[in-house]
């Protein structure tokens, strides 16, 4: 068997009933084989960064998990294409997004995978729920560059 690593992602979904795909998400990948739930944020709510359509929702659930990274990206897009995720192009509207933030201390470089999330650190709506359940990685200064961004918490 694996050691498991703990691993963060990211949700995020600004079409459809956002809030409730995200909890289903949540509840889906504590259910994949090999992964489990340890601890999840409260969502939060965001204007479109890069992006366009109704405000997003956003969370970060931490993970510990036993399968590698790229095993899990393909799990978390089956959860994806569940929640009927289309791409038509680069940061459209989606009803659902789930993106791997951290994995242990991995760092990968792939043609499908980078990790850590190259973006994770310049985005409110990925710090402030990840401070919530790991704050060791939230830093005042690297919450600060991020604060004048508006996230509202919800729950
Ligand atoms: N995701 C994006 C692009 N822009 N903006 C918000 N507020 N929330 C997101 O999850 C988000 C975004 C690409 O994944
Ligand atoms: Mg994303
Ligand atoms: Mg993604």
């Amino acid at each position: 068997m694996r050691e498991p690593v703990t691993a963060y992602v990211g949700l995020g979904a600004n079409l459809g009933d956002a809030a409730g795909t995200l909890k289903e998400a949540i509840r889906q990948l504590g259910l994949v084989e090999g992964v489990s739930l340890a601890s999840q944020s409260s969502l939060y709510r965001s204007a479109p960064v890069d992006s366009s359509g109704p405000d997003y929702i956003n969370a970060v659930v931490q993970l510990q998990s036993q399968l590698t990274a790229p095993e899990l990206l393909v799990c978390l897009h089956r959860i994806e294409q569940a929640a009927g995720r289309e791409r038509p192009y680069r940061n459209a509207p989606r009803t659902l997004d789930l993106d791997i933030l951290l994995y242990g201390d991995g760092h990968i470089s792939s043609a499908v995978l980078t990790i850590p999330h190259p973006r994770m650190w310049q985005r409110a709506f990925v710090l402030l729920p990840l401070a919530e359940i790991a704050p060791q990685y939230t830093t005042q200064a690297r919450l600060s560059h991020v604060l004048a961004q508006g996230v509202v918490k919800l729950r």
